[in-house]
């Protein structure tokens, strides 16, 4: 049972990240109904919300001649291009209209940078901005974080990744989650969240 110390960190559960999204994972709406059984459980809930301008470095649609998927280099690194999603205040950027976690005392954007991704709610790409995500959860006190949401290999593991790095207890609810798994993407994340400490739980064993 979650306790006063636990918070649980919902990423991305976004409209274009579901099915007939933008950037559909599969089967990433079936996430939901763990995700509202957790939130029941945790006093504490943090919402992510990927939140891109329409001209966000990260679109395909931004590098004449590449498309969605590819990888390019940008001023910080290698940056997987996406097809455009979450574009602020688009219903694609909403919440799936079922998630249910009204008690939810911080919704976190990310991503708003034009020049900058942010897969991580801690930290954004370039490995150096700080979201303030980290700041606030040791302020409010809490000690160990539940991670569930989309998409398992990018925003969430970022996140868990991030987590541990910041010094925090990080938990993966492995069935609350989805991942787009691209091009095997999926397997190498568990095995760095794995070796970096992460651990897993099914979302029967927090309810
Ligand atoms: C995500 C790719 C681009 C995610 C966000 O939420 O995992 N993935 N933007
Ligand atoms: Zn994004």
């Amino acid at each position: 049972m979650p306790s006063e110390r636990d918070v649980l960190l919902v990423v991305d559960v976004q409209n274009d990240f579901c099915p007939g999204g933008a950037l559909a994972v599969p089967d990433g709406d079936q996430v939901v109904g763990a995700i509202n059984a957790l939130g029941r459980r945790f006093a504490e809930v943090v919402l992510t919300q990927d939140w891109h301008p329409a001209d966000h470095s990260s679109f395909a649609s931004q590098h004449p001649g590449r498309q969605p998927f590819d990888t390019i280099t940008l001023d910080y690194g290698a940056q997987t291009v996406w097809p455009d999603h979450c574009v602020q205040s688009t219903p694609g950027a909403a919440f799936h209209r079922e998630l249910a976690l009204p008690h939810a005392a911080l919704v976190l954007r990310k991503g708003f940078r034009r020049a900058i991704d942010s897969y991580s709610a801690f930290r954004e790409n370039d490995q150096r901005t700080a979201t303030g995500l980290g700041a606030y959860l040791r302020e409010r006190g809490f000690a160990r974080v539940y991670l569930a949401g989309l998409a398992t290999d990018f925003c969430v593991a970022y996140s868990a990744l991030d987590a541990v790095a910041a010094g925090f207890t990080a938990v993966l609810v492995e069935d609350a989650c989805r991942a787009i798994d691209l091009n095997g993407s999926l397997a190498p994340a568990m095995t760095r969240m794995r070796d970096a400490g992460v651990t897993f739980a099914r979302a029967a064993d927090v309810i």
